[in-house]
């Protein structure tokens, strides 16, 4: 029924944050704007300002150039003055969800260029960490880069693609596909490796960790063997997977992957699948920023 959350994601069988039951058939909701306490404005303003001071240097140029297109971090931002902007920009809107919303309802909502985002704030107790995305994660690790006219055209292609995944049953390796770009990508530029994933970008700890630590495997953007990879969702990333542009993400994305669930699944048949951390014989490595 609508008053539970659909997916646990990875959260077990805790209890959902946010209220489903005000949410519509496609699972998006008016942004509760009367819930926002004074402590809750803080804490998005904390949050922000931590992160903002921390981007130069980490964070790649296109996400730095648009993550003003928020707004002023004084007070957590209306929903509708951002969709504003950004339907000018690249004609895409956000939308209010309760939280995580079933994988169909997600790319149904991409595939139509509409971003949905959880319009609860963290705890001030839940600072530096939250099991779930709340509406710091999904505003500013998500939205700033659909601003972006490549990223804003993966995003709707992605979407459309998990519509049809849904169909073949290969959400699993289409999800993989999400995290390590979308969520936890890493950009080779001029400057050196950057980071553009949004579970990185609104990550306090893991946005240095992913671009500088020398622990993780950095590994070419390779569809097939990013399909293969397992991933954890709470710790910080074993691998991390690195494009060389937006536009790569976005023609990797162009051909219809029936055929590649086929290989990806012949591959795992054969050779099993990629621990998060592990590394082939042979493959292409990235050194981390500044070894
Ligand atoms: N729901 N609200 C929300 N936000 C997400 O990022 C999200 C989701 N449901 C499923 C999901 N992401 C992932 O499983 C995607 O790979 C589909
Ligand atoms: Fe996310």
């Amino acid at each position: 029924n609508k008053g539970v959350a659909p997916v646990t994601y990875g959260t077990g069988d805790r209890p959902p944050r946010g209220d489903y039951g005000r949410a519509r058939s496609d699972y998006t909701c008016a942004q509760d704007f009367a819930q926002y306490t004074e402590a809750d404005h803080v804490t998005y303003r904390r949050l922000y300002q931590r992160q903002l001071q921390q981007l130069p240097g980490l964070a790649c140029d296109e996400f730095i150039n648009a993550v003003q297109q928020l707004g002023a971090p004084e007070r957590i931002p209306r929903f509708d003055d951002i969709s504003e902007r950004l339907m000018k920009a690249t004609g895409w809107q956000i939308v209010g969800v309760p939280g995580l919303i079933p994988e169909e309802a997600f790319f149904a909502l991409l595939a139509e260029r509409r971003f949905p985002v959880t319009d609860w704030i963290r705890k001030p107790e839940e600072f530096d960490y939250v099991v779930e995305p709340d509406i710091f994660h999904d505003l500013f690790g998500h939205v700033p880069l659909l601003f972006n006219p490549v990223f804003a055209d993966y995003m709707q292609a992605y979407g459309a693609g998990g519509m049809k995944a849904s169909r073949l049953d290969a959400c699993e390796l289409l999800a993989r596909l999400y995290w390590y770009t979308v969520e936890f990508g890493l950009i080779q530029t001029p400057q050196g490796l950057r980071a553009y994933g949004a579970g990185i970008l609104s990550s306090a700890g893991e946005l240095r960790y992913s671009v500088t630590s020398p622990e993780p495997q950095r590994v070419g953007f390779d569809l097939q063997r990013l399909m293969r990879s397992r991933y954890r969702i709470d710790t910080f990333q074993a691998s991390y997977f690195v494009i060389d542009s937006f536009q790569q993400l976005f023609d990797a994305t162009a051909p219809d992957f029936t055929p590649v669930y086929a290989q990806v699944r012949e591959r795992i048949a054969h050779e099993g699948e990629i621990e998060a951390g592990q590394v082939l014989a042979g493959e292409r490595l990235y050194l981390a920023l500044g070894a």
